[in-house]
């Protein structure tokens, strides 16, 4: 059905989510500059749904004219800027249109991403004229497949510090979230969060069904209010996706 690699956040879903949250709750429409792993994002900011399943059909009524695919969907009507694919190129770009427009500024980035040149001197430029964004780090420990302790000796919410800038390193639990953004955009701060990429890189393919499943967990945690939300999301997903099905 799907003629190119889907990027599919399952497992990270509460960073968006809980940033999206927090955003309502300061009233802010801020501008947001994903990566390739971006449906998570899309679909927290309440980007319609149906423009996704219609990209992923590779149909012009896509979000990206269907011409975007998994990596690259944008929104314009929630100020959501899609991906080039080249990692970390989005950093500067954010970086740059944030300090044209003042507006405050959300940039996704993954961990690996995170270590590209360019993105370093964007950190810096972002802290030296205090712009109102914010650096998100999506920190599922890996690139493809390799580990972090494979790429490097640093952490990245240290480079931020360095840049003289905030820079936090927190779990991907929504109640964390919230705490670190209290300051938000008053400043420019980078929030690297460590989270848990259920899914192959691309495609749904699992490595080992013995790693820790965070849906199980969190259903345990959250008890039957959550059941009943995941059933009736479910139906509703898997509804609109019939509908969009039998347009075609
Ligand atoms: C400059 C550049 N180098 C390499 C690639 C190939 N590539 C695409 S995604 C990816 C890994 C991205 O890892 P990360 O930024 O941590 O995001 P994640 O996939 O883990 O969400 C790589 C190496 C690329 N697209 N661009
Ligand atoms: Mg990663």
């Amino acid at each position: 059905m799907f003629k190119f690699p889907i990027y599919l956040s399952a497992g990270q879903e509460y960073i968006s989510a809980s940033i999206a949250e927090v955003m309502k709750e300061l009233n802010v429409q801020p501008n947001i500059f994903i990566q390739h792993r971006g449906h998570s994002t899309y679909l927290a900011f309440d980007a319609p749904i149906e423009r996704l399943i219609d990209e992923l059909l590779g149909r012009k009524s896509g979000c990206a004219n269907g011409m975007g695919g998994s990596a690259s969907i944008q929104s314009k009507e929630k100020n959501i800027f899609g991906h080039d694919g080249l990692m970390g190129s989005q950093v500067p770009i954010a970086v740059g249109h944030c300090y044209q427009t003042q507006h405050p500024t959300i940039v996704y980035m993954g961990d690996a991403s995170a270590e590209e040149d360019y993105v370093l001197g964007a950190l810096g430029w972002a802290s030296t004229k205090r712009l109102p964004i914010l650096f998100v780090v999506e920190d599922n420990n890996l690139s493809i497949l390799t580990e972090k302790k494979v790429r490097r000796n640093w952490n990245m919410h240290n480079v931020a510090e360095a840049f003289n800038m905030q820079g936090l390193d927190i779990e991907d639990d929504p109640a964390q979230i919230k705490q670190a953004l209290v300051s938000v955009f008053e400043k420019p701060m980078l929030v690297n969060i460590n989270t848990h990429r259920k899914f192959w890189h691309s495609g749904a393919g699992i490595d080992d069904e013995n790693i820790f499943d965070r849906y199980q967990e969190q259903m345990d945690i959250l008890g039957h209010e959550a059941s009943q939300i995941h059933e009736q999301t479910k139906q509703m997903v898997e509804q609109i996706w019939q509908k969009q099905l039998e347009k075609q």
